[in-house]
């Protein structure tokens, strides 16, 4: 004798893309039913299936044969920042490389002077319009990076402001600390000492006072050593912080390799990152984040390996990086389209490279990133007829409800 079922929420006559599986089918469930109750997925499966579950109780939505996602999931953004670096984009037009903009004290150090002289609420107020283009467009969670604060003081200004716009938004966000993320001009010329701040300063008082879910490095050469990472992977690991890195993103250093010693949730770019790499990423369980905005905003040519990423099974997600200088674009539905454009990944890949494979590199992936039962129920509807849509259009917002963790927000 099995019991009523009491829920909440039904959708009836939706196809349900589930991502349960990270394959090329997106896990489809067509003329399928989803409930929620109590904020989870309560039961999912095709209608034909549902059981005995209490009428008087429960807000049926017929679905119309639209189709239902998880929540995507931005693993990689570095939405709060103070100003913008539209002349470099000019300069950028006029010949100037990235690199040249940055060795001549342009670049990240320049969005840290204005991101130190910008007050909490300034920087809260423009992360918000930021996150709400992305919310706009189905994300449920993301990741918000510091770093551009390079001092204590700043650095803990912009997590506390992640963390106000967790508060205040229907959006989870993991934190994560990118104290090494450039060399801050105090340090000029010293980057030993500012990697020692890192270690012995930043990283105790950030882990006591609980404000990062996480510990990145730029390791590269307009940033920081194979050995500057590895001091820092090291301190991040002795206060319990789990690692992750920027790597190969202009040229080899190796950065992934050594994250995998660490056990690192992910590496982040990987145009450059060799067969080697690709294996020792794949043995350490490590997901790649590809990220198509900054690759086309700087004009990249090579590649992230994709083949061999695919021959050994590492999971790839995939990030909009926003930030002001490599990728000032905040649309993850703009992301899934450059997936498979500029990568040639499938739109199966991309999707799941938004939902499964970004709830991965963010460690969440026994609570979001997937439709299954017991998973947080954040949910996104839409109004297409086939999940392909989802990265083949891009401009017109095909989203038309909104759930996180079982509530409608849009
Ligand atoms: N790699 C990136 O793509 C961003 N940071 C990083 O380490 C760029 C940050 C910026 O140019 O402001
Ligand atoms: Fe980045």
């Amino acid at each position: 004798m099995t019991s009523t079922a009491t829920w909440q929420t039904l959708f009836i006559n939706v196809n349900i893309a589930t991502m349960d599986d990270g394959s090329n089918s997106y896990g489809a469930i067509n003329n399928g039913a989803l409930a929620i109750a109590d904020g989870k997925i309560a039961w999912i499966g095709e209608q034909s299936n549902l059981p005995a579950f209490d009428k008087s109780a429960v807000d049926v939505i017929d679905g119309q044969g639209k189709w239902i996602t998880p929540g995507l999931i931005d693993c990689h953004t570095h939405i709060v920042y103070g100003s913008h670096r539209a002349n470099e984009f000019e300069m950028r037009l006029q010949g100037a490389s990235y690199e040249e903009i940055a060795n001549s004290g342009g670049g990240i150090v320049s969005t840290v002077k204005a991101t130190r002289a910008a007050s909490a609420e300034e920087l809260y107020v423009s992360a918000h319009k930021r996150l709400s283009a992305l919310h706009n467009e189905g994300v449920t969670s993301l990741e918000i990076k510091s770093g551009y604060g390079l001092d204590l003081e700043t650095e803990i200004k912009m997590l506390k402001v992640a963390k106000r716009l967790e508060e205040n938004t229907p959006v989870t966000v993991r934190k994560t600390f990118l104290g090494a993320h450039a060399v801050p001009v105090e340090y000029k010329d010293n980057a030993d000492a500012y990697i020692n701040l890192v270690c012995e300063q930043m990283i105790p008082e950030i882990a006591k006072q609980n404000l990062a879910d996480a510990v990145d490095v730029f390791c590269e050469g307009i940033g920081f050593s194979i050995e500057q990472t590895e001091a820092v992977f090291k301190a991040a690991k002795q206060y319990g912080l789990p690692v992750k890195v920027h790597a190969e993103q202009l040229s080899d250093l190796g950065g992934s390799e050594l994250a995998a010693k660490y056990s690192a949730l992910s590496s982040d770019h990987v145009e450059f990152l060799s067969e080697q790499g690709v294996k020792a990423m794949s043995a350490a369980n490590m997901t790649a984040v590809l990220l198509p905005g900054a690759f086309y905003f700087l004009r990249e040519t090579k590649l992230p390996p994709i083949e061999l990423l695919r021959a050994h099974n590492v999971p790839m997600a995939i990030a909009s990086d926003a930030n002001p200088g490599s990728s000032p674009i905040n649309s993850i539905q703009l992301m899934l389209n450059m997936a498979c454009t500029l990568f040639r990944l499938t739109p199966s890949e991309a999707l799941a490279g938004v939902t499964c494979h970004a709830a991965k590199a963010l460690g969440i992936d026994g609570v979001v990133g997937r439709l299954e039962v017991g998973l947080d129920a954040d949910i996104v509807l839409w109004d297409i007829e086939q999940p392909a849509q989802l990265c083949y259009q891009f401009g017109v917002n095909p989203l038309a409800a909104l759930y996180k963790q079982g509530k409608k927000v849009k």
